[in-house]
């Protein structure tokens, strides 16, 4: 089973989606094995987005990403990676199909309400940079026999 970082950024958080995220992935079948809330501070930000420092929007985006409490959690699912991205929708809120959650939620490429891991390599990092081991709880769920 495949793991995936998810995070509902502080816009969500402000705007009431947590549930609302959250419950979708719920819903689809993606089981919670990690679950917090967190404030990001400047160096974790320059971290996680590492990748993108010396572009042009980094500035914005860590000013973005720590101007209020995120909600960080490990969803586990077959193909997680993927099909949490596929239910975000794409980077651009006004680009993404309506029924995505930033189709549904966003207007803005610099307020895009979460986040997903982009690939296998950049969860197992992402979720080792937000959650220690033992805050990731392995578990049996009944349920998951009427999934697979
Ligand atoms: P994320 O990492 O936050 O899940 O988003 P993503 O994979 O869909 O997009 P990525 O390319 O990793 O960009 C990270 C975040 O930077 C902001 N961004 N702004 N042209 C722009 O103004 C621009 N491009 C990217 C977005 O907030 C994006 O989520
Ligand atoms: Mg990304």
């Amino acid at each position: 089973m495949e793991r995936t970082y998810v995070m509902i950024k502080p816009d969500g958080v402000q705007r009431n989606l947590v549930g609302e995220i959250i419950s979708r992935f719920e819903k689809k079948g993606l089981k919670i094995v990690a679950l917090k809330m967190l404030q990001i501070s400047r160096e974790l930000a320059d971290r996680h987005y590492g990748e993108h420092k010396g572009k042009p929007f980094f500035e914005p985006l860590v000013q973005y990403i720590t101007s209020g409490p995120v909600v960080a959690m490990v969803l586990e699912g077959k193909d997680a990676v993927t099909t949490v991205r596929d239910m975000m929708g794409p980077t651009n809120p006004l680009k993404a199909a309506p029924g995505t959650i930033r189709g549904t939620f966003g207007m803005d490429i610099g307020r895009n309400v979460v986040h997903g891991s982009d690939a296998p390599e950049s969860a197992a990092r992402e979720i080792a940079l937000f959650f220690a081991p033992e805050e990731i709880i392995e578990y049996n769920k009944n349920v998951d026999t009427w999934l697979y």
